[in-house]
């Protein structure tokens, strides 16, 4: 059983916990120097007994963070997902995805570049200065949550990668082996997950090549060892687990918008103004919060309106939802 931190008695969190969390806490302040925010964190990643904390990331603070905004317990970020690979129930990843082995893992790279490569996770950690990002995420289930992600911009690792002028748009391929999970039949879509975002897209710099969040290597069930988190769009614009990168000519094919066009576009900005067919995308749901917490507007563009709206300049955002 999975306890809320609110059902932990405290005579389960021991002095060890409370020390090493107050180390992660200077250790973080330190590096980030964003001591206030690293202090609220630190009361949230305090971790049920026999829970190990994940391997620590170096990350340097970002000006790209979001500022102002209370960020969602670990424990929830971690037990409330989406990964159809691990079963399609919010709980499902965290009790599943343990299967999933992270090393040895690469990233093929393919398609309309100088010449195909292979990066190693361990290159590409270190591939640039990690940074920590705090971001609104909102799935189009009008749930959301604030999350301090480590990774660094996408376009560092995409001239990495030498794209060819010919290439408009990139695609995300995410593992599929049954071995390692066993339930991605379970779920009727059309595997390896994938997901594809127009070239100016992929190249804006809030868009994040992700390894961590909180300050650690992220768990399995949030996408390990590497995912893409794009702040402004859906949670499903977010490939998790990634194990290719394609670059192309025309607009790839992409799981959901395959498996029901009609409510999942390609684009999927976050749009308050258009509606989901089977709900509303006024409000949303802040996961983790006290009930009278909860409830929030949806923001256009999931309030990253001023640095990304001109990439839509001119286009139907109602046609291309
Ligand atoms: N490979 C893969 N990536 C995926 C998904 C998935 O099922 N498989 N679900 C997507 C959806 S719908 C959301 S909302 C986010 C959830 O990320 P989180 O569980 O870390 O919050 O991952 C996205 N990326
Ligand atoms: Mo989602």
């Amino acid at each position: 059983m999975i306890l809320k931190k609110s059902e932990i008695p405290t005579s389960e969190i021991t002095p060890k916990q409370a020390y090493m969390n107050r180390r992660a806490f200077m250790a973080a302040a330190a590096a980030t120097g964003v001591a206030a925010i690293a202090g609220e964190r630190v009361s949230r990643m305090v971790r049920p007994a026999g829970v190990e904390a994940a391997e620590k990331l170096t990350v340097v603070n970002s000006p790209l963070s979001t500022t102002g905004v209370e960020v969602t317990p670990y424990e929830d970020i971690t037990h409330y997902n989406n990964f159809y690979e691990f079963g399609v129930d919010k709980g499902d990843p965290a009790k599943n995805a343990g299967t999933l082995r992270t090393r040895p893992w690469s990233v093929k790279v393919e398609g309309l570049v100088k010449e195909p490569k292979t990066f190693d996770i361990d290159t590409l950690l270190k591939l640039k200065p990690m940074e920590e990002r705090v971001y609104r995420f909102r799935c189009v289930e009008a749930w959301s949550m604030v999350i301090p992600w480590a990774g660094y911009s996408l376009s560092e690792f995409i001239n990495a990668c030498e794209p060819l002028p010919s290439a408009k748009y990139v695609q995300f391929l995410s593992l599929a082996d049954s071995k390692q999970e066993p339930e991605i039949y379970n779920a009727h879509l059309n595997w390896p997950y994938s997901e594809g975002l127009r070239m100016d897209e992929a190249m804006h710099p809030l868009t994040l090549l992700t390894f961590g969040l909180y300050g650690e290597v992220l768990p399995n069930q949030d996408g390990a060892p590497v995912r893409v988190i794009v702040p402004w769009k859906y949670g499903f614009k977010s490939a998790k687990s990634i194990v290719k990168v394609k670059f192309v000519k025309s607009q790839p094919s992409t799981t959901w918008n395959d498996m029901a066009p009609q409510e999942y576009g390609f684009y999927s900005n976050v749009n308050p103004n258009v509606d989901h067919p089977r709900w509303s995308q006024k409000t949303e749901r802040r996961i983790g919060f006290p009930i009278w917490k909860q409830r929030q507007p949806t923001l256009m563009f999931n309030g990253y309106g001023d640095q990304v709206a001109q990439l839509y300049a001119g286009m139907d955002l109602k046609k291309n939802y």
